[in-house]
């Protein structure tokens, strides 16, 4: 199945999209050297107006389990092809766990990762049926290039909006109360992937030029960091 669609080139990509044959680690530089404290244990906590907040892991993990393959499409204009990811829907979470307990409506929710990096959707984006809170890849454990323990892929959208080491989310009332990470105009507050929608008040065809020169030193940068944490590791801490 995988191999199917990695060979599949009549598949046309999303405007802009290319093909690499790897899957880098891959973030905005300031995460390059940042890494998860929690790797092995799902740590999440959940925030909601009105809600006290609660740790929803042993819930979540007694949800049942969702397999998706779908492609992931980095806003700088790199597609990989064919991922097998595995997890919890995004969808179940929220109806089972989040639902019961809310009151008021949500404008917004926020997904924030281990190293500080965080993104938002509206909440119907992530009901989607392909949205995961995914803590498995191809057949094995998240590492820690893709996110361990746990992250989100919501496929259709831009990479930005997949948080890795994700270990909270909160549900806003308000959308204007989040400040998204970077410039204002690299954040869509929806970036989904077949309407090219890389970012704010710059068209994507635009944004592809801008941000294509800067996919190799960046998958550079994040490879040396994590080769550097590793050698650290090895020695029995930094
Ligand atoms: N916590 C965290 N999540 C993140 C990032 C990051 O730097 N930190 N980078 C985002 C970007 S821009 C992309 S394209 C994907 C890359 O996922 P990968 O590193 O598994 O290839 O993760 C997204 N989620
Ligand atoms: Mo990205």
């Amino acid at each position: 199945m995988t191999a199917s669609i990695v060979c599949g080139m009549t598949d046309t990509l999303p405007p802009g999209q290319r093909e690499i044959r790897d899957f880098p680690r891959f973030g905005l530089t300031p995460f390059a050297k940042r890494f998860p404290r929690e790797l092995h244990r799902v740590s999440l906590r959940l925030e909601c107006a009105g809600v006290e907040p609660f740790a929803p892991e042993a819930e979540l993990a007694a949800l049942p389990r969702f397999e998706i393959t779908r492609d992931f499409h980095c806003v700088t204009t790199w597609t990989r092809r064919g991922l097998t990811w595995s997890g919890w829907r995004f969808r179940d979470f929220h109806e089972r766990l989040v639902a019961p307990r809310l009151s008021g409506t949500t404008a917004l929710v926020v997904l924030r990762g281990q190293d500080g990096a965080h993104s938002s959707l509206p909440l119907e984006d992530l009901l989607a049926e392909d949205v995961l809170l995914a803590d498995r890849l191809d057949g094995a454990p998240l590492t820690i290039e893709h996110g361990a323990p746990l992250r989100l892929v919501a496929p259709a959208h831009y990479g930005y909006k997949s948080v890795k080491h994700l270990h909270r989310i909160e549900y806003r009332a308000e959308a204007e109360s989040y400040r998204p990470v970077g410039l204002r105009f690299m954040a869509h507050p929806r970036a989904r992937v077949a309407l090219e929608e890389r970012g704010q008040w710059i068209p994507g065809w635009v944004l592809r030029r801008l941000y294509r020169p800067l996919i190799a030193p960046t998958v550079k940068r994040f490879r040396r960091e994590m080769e550097r944490y590793r050698a650290a590791d090895s020695r029995g801490g930094t």
